[in-house]
C-alpha cells in the first residue's frame, strides 16, 4: 500500500477525551473514530488489526473443533422471555420495536438464540458434543462507556457455545476452550492469566476470566507470580486428548479477580514474595452453566437408552475489539504503538527519505515491488513529507520493521532496517534487507 493512496488520518495532538494510552494511540494513529458515545468506526489501519486478531481467534477455535456460523445482531425478545432473561437484563439491553410493534433487541450475547437453533436441530446423543461459535457485533448500553474500544457500547465479540450430554462431556468442552484461549492470547504476544471469576448475568458456577495485566486495567486481580512466567501449550497439542492436566497446572496456583478474592487463602497459599496484586484487562471469559438455558428452553436430545436429556452447556467469549486496545496497553513506548508481528496492520514500513530523488525513488520502487511480490504486507511512505515527520508517523503506527532509504546510504548501496521494538538499526544491501524480511 502506498501511503499517498491510503486513508490514515493521523492526529497531531493528544486527544483530550482519551484517558489511557491505548485510546490516545488508537485515535492519534487513525485506527478508530468515535461515532457516538461508546460506538466507533474502524478506519483502515484499525480494521486491518481487527481482522488479524479475529483470524487468530478463528484459527484457534477451529483447531479446538469449534464450528463457525453467523447469527444476526438483532434478536426477538420472545426467546429472552423463554429463558427468563428479558426482564433480568435491565437497562444494558438495547430494546427496539419494529414497525409491527414487535419487541426486538440488539444482542448483548447469544445463549438464547444458539439454544433455539440447537434445540430445533439436535435429536439424539449422536448430535453432541458440538461447539458452535460466531464473531459478531454486540451491544450493551454500558452506564460508563470509556477508554475507547476497551469498554464500548458496540463491540466485536467471539462467542462460542458448547452442547454436551453429560457434565463430564461439558467439562471436556470447557477444557478445550480454556486451552484454546491460552494459545490464542499468546499468539498475539499477550500474557494472559486465567482467574477464577464471577459469572454475573450469564450464570453458572464454573468460570474463568482471562486477564492481561496492565496498570490501566479495570479489574483488580490477585495471583501467584509463577503464573506470569508460564507459557501456553504448543501447537502440536492434541485438542481431543485429555486436557485436564493442563487445567490443573494452570488453576492449582492462586489467581482470582476481586469478586472472588479471598484474602486469607491468598496469604496462606502464596508466599509473600510471590504475591501479585495488580490491575488487569479481561480479554476473555468462559462459563460452564449446565442446564441454565436448556431446561427453560427445553433443549434436549434422546440418550442411548431412550431418555430425553437436557443438554449441559457452556459459553465462551473473547473481546476482539477490546483486544486491539489491550495489545497496545501491553506493547507501546513514548513514541507510539509497537505491534507484535502477528497482529500488525503491515509488517514493514518503507520510508523514502527524499521523494523526487531519482535513485531513492527507484530503490524504493524496487524494494516495494519485490516485497509485495513476496506477499509481505508493506506500507510505503512515498509522500513528500519531511524525513522527521515520516519517522515520527512510522513510530506512532508501530509497524514491526522500518526500511529506511535515502540518497546518502544508497551511495554505498545501503539501506537501513530498523526494529521498532528495540530501535536497533542495521545497514544492509537491498538484497540483504529483503532476505531479512522474507521468511
Ligand atoms: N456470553 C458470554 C460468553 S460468550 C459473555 O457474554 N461473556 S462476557 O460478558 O464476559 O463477554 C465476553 C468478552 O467480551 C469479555 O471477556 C470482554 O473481553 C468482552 N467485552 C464485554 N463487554 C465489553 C465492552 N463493553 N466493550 C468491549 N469488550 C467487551
Amino acid at each position: 500500500m502506498r501511503l499517498s493512496k491510503f486513508f490514515m488520518p493521523l492526529l497531531r495532538d493528544d486527544p483530550k477525551e482519551a484517558e489511557i494510552v491505548s485510546h490516545q494511540l488508537m485515535l492519534r494513529s487513525g485506527m478508530i473514530r468515535q461515532a457516538s458515545s461508546g460506538i466507533y468506526s474502524w478506519l483502515p489501519l484499525g480494521h486491518k488489526v481487527l481482522r488479524k486478531i479475529e483470524q487468530i481467534v478463528r484459527e484457534e477455535q477451529d483447531k479446538a473443533g469449534a464450528i463457525e456460523l453467523l447469527m444476526p445482531t438483532i434478536q426477538s425478545a420472545d426467546l429472552w422471555r423463554e429463558s427468563g432473561r428479558y426482564d433480568v437484563y435491565g437497562k444494558e439491553m438495547l430494546r427496539i420495536s419494529d414497525r409491527h410493534d414487535r419487541d426486538m433487541l440488539y444482542g448483548p450475547t447469544n445463549e438464547e438464540l444458539i439454544t433455539d437453533i440447537f434445540r430445533s436441530a439436535a435429536r439424539s446423543y449422536r448430535d453432541v458434543p458440538r461447539i458452535l461459535y460466531h464473531i459478531q457485533w454486540k451491544f450493551r448500553d454500558e452506564i460508563r462507556p470509556r477508554f475507547g474500544v476497551m469498554r464500548g457500547r458496540e463491540f466485536l465479540m467471539k462467542d462460542s457455545y458448547s452442547f454436551d450430554l453429560t457434565v463430564e462431556g461439558a467439562r471436556r468442552s470447557y477444557n478445550k476452550m480454556f486451552v484454546a484461549y491460552l494459545r490464542t492470547f499468546e499468539r498475539m504476544g499477550l500474557k494472559s492469566i486465567p482467574m477464577a471469576a464471577d459469572t454475573g448475568p450469564i450464570g453458572g458456577d464454573l468460570s474463568h476470566e482471562f486477564i492481561v495485566l496492565a496498570e490501566t486495567g479495570e479489574s483488580e486481580v490477585f495471583c501467584h507470580r509463577d503464573l506470569i512466567e508460564k507459557t501456553a501449550p504448543e501447537d502440536d497439542i492434541d485438542m481431543d486428548g485429555d486436557l485436564s492436566p493442563i487445567l490443573s497446572e494452570w488453576t492449582s496456583k492462586y489467581a482470582a479477580t476481586i469478586e472472588k478474592h479471598d484474602k486469607e487463602r491468598f496469604e496462606a497459599e502464596v508466599p509473600k514474595k510471590s504475591r501479585i496484586s495488580a490491575r488487569g484487562i479481561e480479554v476473555g471469559h468462559i462459563f460452564y452453566f449446565g442446564t441454565k438455558y436448556s431446561v427453560p428452553m427445553n433443549c434436549t436430545v434422546q440418550s442411548a437408552d431412550g431418555q430425553q436429556v437436557n443438554l449441559e452447556c457452556g459459553s465462551y467469549g473473547i473481546g476482539i475489539s477490546r483486544l486491539a486496545a489491550a495489545i497496545i496497553e501491553a506493547s507501546h513506548d513514548e513514541n507510539g504503538i509497537i505491534w507484535p508481528e502477528p497482529v500488525a496492520p503491515f509488517k514493514v514500513g518503507l520510508i523514502n527519505l527524499k521523494s523526487g530523488d531519482k535513485a531513492t525513488d527507484n530503490a524504493c520502487e524496487d524494494l516495494y515491488n519485490r516485497l509485495q511480490n513476496a506477499s509481505i504486507e508493506i506500507l510505503y511512505d512515498d509522500t513528500d513529507d519531511r524525513a522527521g515527520a515520516k519517522f515520527a508517523a512510522m513510530d506512532l503506527i508501530g509497524l514491526p520493521w522500518q526500511l529506511i532509504v535515502g540518497p546518502r546510504g544508497l551511495k554505498d548501496k545501503l539501506v537501513e532496517l530498523k526494529d521498532r521494538r528495540t530501535g536497533k538499526r542495521d545497514s544492509l544491501s537491498l538484497d540483504e534487507a529483503i532476505n531479512r524480511l522474507v521468511p
